[in-house]
Order: C-alpha cells, then structure tokens, then sequence
C-alpha cells in the first residue's frame, strides 16, 4: 500500500504535508506483517545497530547512547495555548513558537532515511474503548517496538475507515544522514538540547523529535495513551491512568480485579506478574503501565490495558523476582542496553546469576563479568534502565479476559512508590475523596526510567497519582477530574483506593537484604489478600489517623521470613511524627503549586489529617 492509496482525507493530506517538510528519501506504509518485521530487523542488524541473540529464538539487542537511555522529562512539553492549563507541573512553550521551532528542525530531517507510516490503535480492536493514531517515524526501531507495543498495520485501516477519529504522533530521531552518510552502528538521535517531546493538547496532537528511546519515540505510549489520553479522558468524563492491572483470584475461586498506581520503575510490571507465596492466590496480567478506566452499563468502573506489549526495565528481572516476566522474554523481544554474553544472551544486575567470562556492557564495552550479579553504581553492565519489549500474549500469567473489549470490572486501586520511611505498608482511604487526596500526594524517590541524569536518582519528589510526567493538562484540573468522577458515580459501585509501600528501609539492619523492611515481590500477595476481603467488607481493620489499616494478625505471615516478621510491626505503625512533617510538606511546598486549581475537597482532608494526628 501507498500514501496515495489511503482512503481516509485527514489522514492522507497529514501524510503528505509531513512528507513535504521532513524530505524523507523513502515512504513506506507499514503493514504489521510478519515478513516487514523481519525486513526491518535486518536492516539494523546490517547498519550494526542490532545484535541478533543466538541463545534466545528471534531477539534482538540494541544499543543506544548515553544521552538517549531515558524519557528526557526536562525536554518534555505540554503546549497548551494558555500556559497556566499546562499547570505548574509541566514544561510549557507556547505552541506556536514550538511549532516554529520545530518545524525548522523537522525540515529535510529524513535526508537519507525511510518515512514509515504506522497506523495503530490503542486497546483491543474495534473495543468501544480503544483509540486510534498514525506514527510517522524515521526509525526502524520504533516502528518494531510499535509492532508489539501497539495493535499496528494493515488490519487497522478498517477501524479508521474515510474519517474515523485518530491522533497524528510525528516522529524523527533527528539525525538525517546526508552525502550518504551512515548510521555505523551508532544510535541516531540528536542532542539534548535538541530534543523535544511536545503534546499540543487542544489539538489532541504529538510532535517527537530528537530521541529513539522508550516513551520519547514509541508515541502510543506516553505521549499518546496518558498526555493526550487525559486530555480526552478530561473531555470524555473518563480516566487515563499509568496503572498496572491484576486478576486477583481467592483460594474460593473468586475474582477481582485491582488496577495500581507507581511512578516508573516502582514495581508495576512486578505486581502485574507476580506469583503469590500464600496458598491457592491467583494473580493474572491484563496490563502492566497504562489503564484506560471508563464507567459500565452496570455502574461500575471497567478498564482496558491500551497496549499489547511489555516495555519492562530489565535490572532486577529474576527467576525469583518475576519468572512471567523472563518467560515473556523469552522470544520475539527486542532488548535495549543490557549487556551481552560470550554465548549471545543478554544479562543484566539482579538477573540472578552471576556472569561467565566476558561481557559486552551496555555501552559497547568488552569487560570481564564480576563474580556476582551486582556491580558498583555506575559501572553497571546493563543500565539501569534498560528494557525488554515483549509481546504481551506470551505472558505465561495473561488473563484470558486481557482483551475484552468492554474491560475488567476494577474493586481496588492502589497508589504506591518509593518511600523509605513514613508510609506504612498499606492504608486505605476512608472515602473516594479520602482516596484521591492519598493519590495527590504520592512521593517516591526518582528513578533511572525517569531522568537521564543520574546525580538525581534517589531523591524524593512527589509524584501524584505516578502521573506527574504524564498528565497533559494542569495537575489542580486533574485533581478535580478525579473528584468529579467520583461524585458522579454511584458510591457503592466505585473502586476503594489503597495506599501501599513496598520500600520501607533500615539500612541497619544487615539481616534486610538492599535493607528493605518488606520483601516485597510474591510476598505483596499477602497485602493483596487483606485488599481483597477489605473489599467484601471483611472486618480486619483498625480506624487510624491515616486511614483504615490491617489489625493485628490481620496480615497473614504464613511463612513469611523471620527477618520480616520482626519488620512487620514497625511498618504498619502509623509514624505520627512522620506524617506531621508530611502534612507541613504538603501545606507548604506541594499543594500551593496548584493555586486556585487545588480543589478545597482536598485542602479538607488534609485538615482533617491535621487534626487527627494531633489527637493520636
Ligand atoms: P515502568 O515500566 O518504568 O513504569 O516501571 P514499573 O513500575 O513497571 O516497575 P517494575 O515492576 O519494572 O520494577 C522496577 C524495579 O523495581 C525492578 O528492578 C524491580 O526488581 C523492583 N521492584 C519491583 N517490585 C518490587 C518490590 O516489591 N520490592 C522491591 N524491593 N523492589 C521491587
Ligand atoms: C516509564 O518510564 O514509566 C515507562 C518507560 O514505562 S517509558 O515508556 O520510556 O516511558
Ligand atoms: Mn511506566
């Protein structure tokens, strides 16, 4: 198929004019075949950009540059007309001198490379959920990527049909190879300066340029499926969430089904897969990084999982950390900056084992492999994020019902992150305000998915609702969206809203591996189990100044390790000194950002908070 033979106008004459001002030497209309993915693997196997792996059947390992291993939030906008519905959270430029900006860098910046279009839809097809969008790309690794990420060719133009809706994602790395010039196994993209991921929200529109990594280049990702999702979402009366989605299953057989809230690298994919270590707990996958929630006939509210794929953060991925994960892996993926055995597999810090001989790091470095499965930050073999993509089908735990169209009905959501003291294990919110302020508030230490500058990987930020880097419109707005769902809705049928922490620390204590009080991974089951008889109503809680929690013994520590059941009071004790401070934190350097956009919903709760501690 041809750009000419595109049946639908907007999405032709879109084509067209970028075609005219990106200059590509080719164009080419990707149909999602099997035979096109192979054609396209070649390619950078033979430009040097992709290794094939003889120990895992039809992967691939890429290698990108140290300026290019992250979503760049710093060069990330929300182009919105007015600067103040970009809100304090995000970067803003107006959109008409970013489009000026950038329509100078986009032009003649396909010199020497092929234009692929690539029609996709986000969900299941045909679901009433599910969206539609065209990527142009100047990058064969993104349109590979997009091909297991994403629902992606031919079978979608049906969908569109002459003029179904669609979201235009404009895409280059930003190297055109001029004179004939070369890639030579080097990963194009530009510099930082020059890179740019722009949403232009009223015009429910991407323009990428300058990075080939991750949310910055797969555009149905972030840049699609959360910045210009919430937007429509807000529009629409509908939530677009980073959220994992779990089965959960009882010993009796019963099922519910939990949607969950971390910033990047916070454990989602881990929750998504994980494997209980309580007897007869089920937990199956229906998405691991993005819900899209939308009310029922029945009342209820019901999600999807937008993509197809895995794009998991390699490091850590273990046998015993998440073995569904590896299994997914295990062929068809396409693996970024891990590193490279003598016995072409790829392995990486915290895979489990340690490795043999030498090892290709991630940078394209031949170093001899230390003799355990750690190494000193900085030195590490694999970046820290460093990704598989993989196709969701060959998930061992998928849920049968991961495609529905209509979504799962969802009982619980969970907010968490990285937050080494104060936040106890688990709390849940008393209302669904109750649970929206929780959501407001999320902290974590920032990870290496969400900066490519390592000095700041640590640190604590807030992160509400893990959409900070996310939400296309003002932070204060969305608050309000949430709110505004909820009092619609029957109250009955809503979700309740939990708060989790996985990552308590003590670094004294040198029984604690990583001196983590909790063991988190299979062991979150158990957290999952009081969440779900919380849902039945189950009378296995306290009322504390925070929220309700587990009481005692109400946590089921069958088997748990002795280390951990020393730690178990500690975290789930309300530290009232510490949320004192938090509440100070949040009066004075979280919630003014918001002004006049903050609801007062909100502002109530935290009086309240207030009071009750003061009480405790
Ligand atoms: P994104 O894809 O960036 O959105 O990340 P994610 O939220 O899906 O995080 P993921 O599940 O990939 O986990 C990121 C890192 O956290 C990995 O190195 C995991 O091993 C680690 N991790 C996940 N769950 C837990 C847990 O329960 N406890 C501890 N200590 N670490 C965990
Ligand atoms: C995240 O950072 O939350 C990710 C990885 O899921 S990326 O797709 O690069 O945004
Ligand atoms: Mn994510």
């Amino acid at each position: 198929m041809n750009v000419s033979d595109i049946k639908h106008a907007g999405i032709k004459a879109w084509v067209e004019e970028c075609v005219k001002m990106c200059e590509p030497d080719n164009v080419v209309v990707v149909d999602g075949s099997t035979a096109e993915y192979d054609r396209l693997m070649k390619k950078c196997v033979d430009a040097g950009l992709a290794t094939p792996l003889k120990a895992k059947e039809n992967c691939f390992l890429f290698r990108s540059l140290p300026s290019d291993v992250a979503r760049v939030e710093s060069r990330t906008f929300i182009s919105s007309k007015k600067e103040e519905d970009a809100g304090p959270t995000n970067h803003w430029i107006d959109p008409v001198e970013l489009k000026a900006t950038m329509k100078g860098l986009y032009t003649g910046c396909m010199h020497g490379r092929t234009m692929y279009v690539i029609p996709f839809c986000m969900g299941p097809l045909g679901s009433p959920i599910a969206k539609y969008g065209i990527e142009l790309t100047d990058s064969e690794y993104v349109v590979l990527n997009m091909d297991i990420m994403t629902r992606a060719g031919e079978k979608v133009w049906q969908y569109l049909g002459t003029d179904g809706d669609w979201v235009p994602c404009l895409h280059s790395v930003g190297k055109p190879l001029n004179n004939g010039e070369k890639d030579n196994g080097i990963w194009p993209c530009a510099d930082v300066e020059h890179k740019y991921i722009s949403q232009f929200p009223e015009e429910h529109l991407v323009w990428s340029y300058g990075s080939g990594y991750g949310g910055n280049a797969l555009l149905g990702k972030k840049c699609f499926a959360l910045r210009i999702a919430t937007v429509i979402a807000r529009e629409e009366g509908w939530l677009a969430e980073h959220m994992l989605i779990l089965k959960l299953t009882n010993p009796k057989g019963q099922v519910k089904y939990v949607t969950g809230a971390f910033p990047s690298a916070c454990g989602k994919t881990n929750l998504a897969m994980l494997i209980p270590t309580i007897p007869g707990w089920k937990v199956e996958t229906v998405g691991d990084d993005i819900a899209w929630m939308k009310f029922g006939k029945d009342g209820r509210l019901y999600a999807i999982n937008p993509e197809a794929g895995f794009f998991g953060v390699a490091p850590g991925t273990s046998a015993e950390s998440n073995k569904n994960a590896l299994i997914s892996a295990e062929k068809n993926t396409i693996y970024t900056n891990c590193a490279l055995t003598e016995d072409g597999d790829v392995w990486w810090e915290g895979i489990g084992y340690p490795a043999k001989g030498k090892l290709v790091d991630w940078k394209g470095n031949t170093r001899d492999a230390l003799p355990k499965d750690k190494s000193p930050k900085g030195e590490e073999f694999a970046h820290p994020n460093a990704r598989f993509t993989a196709p969701a089908k060959q998930c061992p735990c998928i849920a049968d019902e991961w495609e529905n169209p209509e979504g799962v009905p969802i009982s619980a959501i969970l907010f968490g992150g990285r937050r080494p003291s104060t936040v106890p294990l688990v709390h849940q919110a008393r209302s669904w305000n109750h649970g929206v302020f929780l959501g407001s508030i999320v902290g974590s230490e920032i990870t290496a998915a969400s900066t490519i500058n390592a000095a700041e990987v640590g640190k604590i930020r807030r992160d509400p609702f893990a959409i900070l880097p996310f939400c296309g419109y003002n932070m204060g707005d969305y608050f309000q969206h949430w709110i505004d769902v909820g009092a619609k809705a029957d109250q009955d049928k809503l979700p309740k809203i939990f708060y989790v922490n996985w990552f308590r620390k003590d670094e004294n204590n040198a029984d604690l591996p990583g001196g983590f009080m909790w063991p988190g991974y299979g062991d979150n089951s158990r957290v999952l189990e009081w969440i779900f008889d919380r849902c039945d109503g189950k009378d296995n809680y306290v009322d504390t100044p925070i929220g309700y929690m587990p009481k005692e013994g109400a946590i089921n520590t069958d088997g748990l390790a002795d280390c951990y059941k020393k730690t178990l009071p500690e975290i789930l004790k309300v530290d009232v000194e510490g949320w004192k401070k938090e509440v100070k934190d949040i009066r004075e350097n979280h919630y003014p950002k918001f002004g006049k956009h903050l609801p007062k919903e909100l502002t109530a709760i935290l009086d309240d908070l207030e009071s009750r501690l003061n009480k405790a």
